[in-house]
């Protein structure tokens, strides 16, 4: 079983899977080069803080959830062949859209819709994560939700999406995210 990572160029894959494995490596300075064929990540999830004060926390029981999971991206630029990806069967996929690339979000949502057709990820657990919310130009969750027509796809497709707004500077949603890869 696999987790995949896919999205358009430049939509923020690298450097979130980057400040995933490494927080404190990424800042307002850093920088990524386009993916050009898939890299590998493996990446450590910390383990739950117990908040003593949160009577409504969930913890999960002992050995439920996941301290280290591997996950592949593959360049937006070999979105053509993504498909080739999948002869392995896929547990969890990872799809980012780029928040302030206005050009760019209902082309993300069409190449979204078309992996949630496919019939080999119909029990994929996907995470949809919009990302660079740091920007002051970002569309906002609804607005970009309603320009990737989630509302219409949710509807009519199996799969549960789960939804996470997501800065690599910012580190908003890296705790959603690491949940989301650590749950089985
Ligand atoms: N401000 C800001 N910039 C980001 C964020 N995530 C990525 N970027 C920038 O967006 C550009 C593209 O990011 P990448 O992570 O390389 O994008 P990618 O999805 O891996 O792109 P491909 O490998 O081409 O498919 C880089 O210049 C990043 O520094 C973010 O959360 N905030
Ligand atoms: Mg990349």
């Amino acid at each position: 079983m696999s987790y995949l990572c896919l999205g358009p160029m430049s939509a923020g894959k690298t450097l979130l899977l980057t400040c995933l494995q490494k927080p404190d490596s990424v800042n307002f300075t850093s920088h990524s080069v386009p993916s050009v064929g898939t890299n590998l990540y493996t990446i450590k999830i910390p383990p739950i803080v117990i908040d003593e004060k949160d009577v409504n926390q969930k913890i999960p029981p002992p050995g439920k959830r996941k301290e280290l999971v591997q996950v592949r991206e593959v360049g937006g630029c070999l979105a053509p062949i993504w498909r080739d990806y999948l002869s392995n069967p896929v547990e969890k996929l990872i799809y980012v859209v780029d928040t302030s690339n206005l050009c760019q979000i209902s082309a993300a949502g069409v190449l979204l819709y078309s992996m949630l057709a496919e019939p080999r990820l119909k029990k994929t657990k996907f995470l949809l994560v919009l990302s660079k919310m740091d920007l002051a130009y970002r569309q906002m969750r609804n607005e970009a939700l309603l320009m990737l027509q989630m509302e219409k796809f949710q509807k009519q497709i199996p799969q549960h999406i789960t939804i996470v707004q997501f800065s690599a500077i910012t580190k908003e949603g890296i705790d959603e995210v690491y949940d989301w890869l650590a749950m089985n």
